[in-house]
């Protein structure tokens, strides 16, 4: 779709990227700083990667069209709440609420939507804990608190969700081959099902560890 109008005043533009650029920029470094802090305290990192990302102009201009709204700049920065984006990739499920308890205690954020989409999957499957706040970006003249979404998820969730927004849900839907929806809603469903036993036996093993009484789990006794 056209993004010419989203494009029109250049300037406007640039200023408006930097300003979501910035925000998420800052946010990356909250986690990372969030990370390393655990890591010191517990030995262990929750967060096994972050990504950060300013929507394109083709794919703002689309969810403006979506939504029937108009494509200027103002309209976009209204109502799209993720133009920029940080996606925080944890090792297990329990490390994905404890991230999002640790940013919803940050004084400086305030959160404005909560989207639990693990306790309760999208139609095809999609899980994924979101969360739109503002953070502040601080400028050489002012503050902005600028609006970003925050994506918390697994590897195992974030594994299903790259390769479906690749395949399908960019995808010309009325184009879909008959099953895809039920394949792909199944094959999330496997997915979910080997986090929880990966999330599992790590729980065993940190819990075996932590009782040097207990007798070994497997002994060779030959
Ligand atoms: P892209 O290309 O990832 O940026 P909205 O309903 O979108 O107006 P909101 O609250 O932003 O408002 O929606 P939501 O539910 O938080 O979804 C926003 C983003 O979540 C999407 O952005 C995707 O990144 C991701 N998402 C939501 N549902 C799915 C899904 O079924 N599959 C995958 N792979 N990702 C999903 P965009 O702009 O749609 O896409």
């Amino acid at each position: 779709c056209s993004t010419a109008p989203l494009l029109e005043n250049a300037h406007a533009f640039l200023v408006m990227r930097n300003l979501y650029a910035a925000a998420g920029r800052q946010l990356t470094l909250k986690f990372e700083v969030l990370n390393s802090e655990f890591n010191v305290l517990y030995a262990r990192n929750p967060i096994h990667h972050i990504e950060s990302r300013v929507k394109s102009p083709e794919s703002i201009a689309a969810k403006l069209l979506k939504k029937g709204l108009p494509l200027t700049l103002e309209s976009a920065m209204q109502n799209v709440n993720d133009i920029a984006g940080v996606r925080v990739v944890c090792s297990y499920i329990d490390d994905v609420y404890r991230v999002a308890e640790m940013v919803e205690r940050q004084q400086d954020l305030e959160i404005v939507k909560r989207q639990d989409y693990i306790k309760t999957p999208n139609y095809n499957g999609y899980r994924s804990l979101h969360l739109d706040l503002r953070v502040p970006v601080y400028l050489s003249d002012r503050t902005e608190q600028v609006l970003a979404e925050v994506q918390i998820r697994t590897i195992a969730m974030d594994f299903w969700a790259s390769l479906e927004h690749d395949i399908r849900y960019k995808a010309d839907r009325s184009r879909l081959p008959a099953g895809i929806n039920e394949e792909m809603l199944a094959c999330a469903g496997k997915i979910a099902e080997i986090d929880r036993q990966m999330q599992d036996m790590y729980q065993r093993i940190k819990a075996a560890e932590a009782a040097p009484d207990a007798a070994p789990a497997e002994t060779i006794t030959n």
